[in-house]
């Protein structure tokens, strides 16, 4: 299952410029991977990583499969959006199901393009936002604590988690977000927020959407983006979505002069992918074979034997041990051969804890 991020924000801050952009660029950058739109306003994106190619080169294999993302576009979301007024509350429901949200506010002036309440005051626009994920979260708990009273009365067992629900509900009424939650590893809470996929406890990473000539420094508009992410605990990437979209089509070179030229070093929709890594606390391993080479995703402190799992259910099943050898040992050395003549290919067993960039050969026996 590929992780899954839903882009947010009101009308016409560019959500969908930065989906199209993400998902052309990237398709461009990786030749030979079939890109595909689940539908239109769903994508799955191959996360660029350079260690992938370099391995590919290394071992002069052609078909380069990289890991992905999927993003999810909805349309702007309005005051009252969570009523269910108009489609509102449909497009917040399409994006319960994903990992994390990606929350782009408008920062870039442009007299054509109408602002939805007239002026941009980054600070209310995220306000208004999170208060409709808020709402859209309230509503949901309150017919989850209903259906807990009537059937918590033939089982008490359920009276804890009711209670629970109680108290989150209090806390969304206070317009809090739940990821602020003060009982987080509660096992009610925990179950519950996995049961109803709440908005307000995803991750966000905030998106501020500039004009070209804000892109080398921070704008005050940015500014104020960056401190309410910092107040939040969450991640904030500055981009300029016209931009990432004019680069779609461009050579890597042509890309780098084009950055450089811009003053910034990597392109907003590469830090938008990576902040997503990092904030999900994602990881990369890679595997190959005579035919490809490979990238998976999978969190911190997941265990060789999971990670087997996550290719082949029988790799799980019949596991021996994992061959390990870390890109950068792999990059000294040149092949496998040269690492393992020098003594460099580690025999890991299944507690192993997975690091970001091991190449791995799994053995095993079905
Ligand atoms: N000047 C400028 N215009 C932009 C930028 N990003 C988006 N726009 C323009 O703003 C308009 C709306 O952009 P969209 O990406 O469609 O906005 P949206 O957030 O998807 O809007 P809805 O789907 O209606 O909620 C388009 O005309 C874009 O070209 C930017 O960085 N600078
Ligand atoms: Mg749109």
């Amino acid at each position: 299952m590929p992780l899954r991020i839903g882009i947010i924000g009101l009308p016409n801050v560019g959500k969908s410029t930065t989906f199209n952009a993400l998902t052309q660029t990237q398709n461009a950058e990786v030749a030979n991977y079939p890109f595909c739109t689940i539908e239109p306003n769903k994508a799955v994106v191959p996360v660029p990583d350079d260690r992938l190619s370099k391995l590919a080169s290394m071992v002069s294999v052609d078909q380069v499969i990289p890991t992905t993302i999927e993003f999810m576009d909805i349309a702007g979301l309005v005051e009252g959006a969570s009523k269910g007024e108009g489609l509102g509350n449909q497009f917040l429901g399409q994006i319960r199901n994903t990992d994390a949200l990606l929350h782009i506010v408008r920062c870039f002036e442009d007299p054509n393009v109408v602002h939805v309440s007239g002026n941009i005051q980054p600070n209310l626009d995220i306000e208004v936002i999170q208060l409709e994920l808020v709402l859209s979260d309230l509503e949901q708990l309150e017919r989850k604590v209903e259906k807990l009273e009537r059937e918590s009365k033939g089982d008490k067992k359920l009276l804890p988690q009711l209670e629970i629900a109680r108290k989150m509900k209090t806390h969304l009424q206070d317009g809090s977000p739940l990821s602020t939650f003060p009982s987080q590893s509660d096992p009610d809470f925990q179950y519950l927020n996995k049961e109803l996929r709440f908005l307000t406890s995803k991750p966000v990473i905030f998106v501020a959407n500039v004009q070209e000539d804000d892109l080398d420094h921070d704008s005050p508009c940015v500014q104020k983006v960056k401190d309410t992410a910092r107040k939040q605990d969450a991640a904030a990437v500055k981009l300029c979505a016209v931009l990432e979209e004019e680069m779609i089509g461009l050579q890597q070179e042509e890309k780098e002069d084009f950055l450089t030229l811009m003053g910034i070093d990597e392109s907003g929709l590469n830090r938008v992918i990576r902040t997503s890594y990092q904030i999900l606390d994602l990881i990369s391993f890679f595997t190959f074979n005579k035919s490809e080479t490979r990238a998976w995703t999978v969190r911190e402190g997941t265990t060789a034997l999971e990670a087997a799992g996550v290719i082949h259910t029988d790799f799980q099943k019949g596991f021996i041990k994992a061959e390990v050898i870390p890109f950068s040992v792999f990059k000294k050395y040149g092949s496998k051969s040269a690492a393992k003549n020098a003594g460099k290919v580690r025999i890991e067993g299944k507690e192993y804890i997975i690091q970001d960039g091991d190449i791995i050969y799994f053995r095993f026996n079905i």
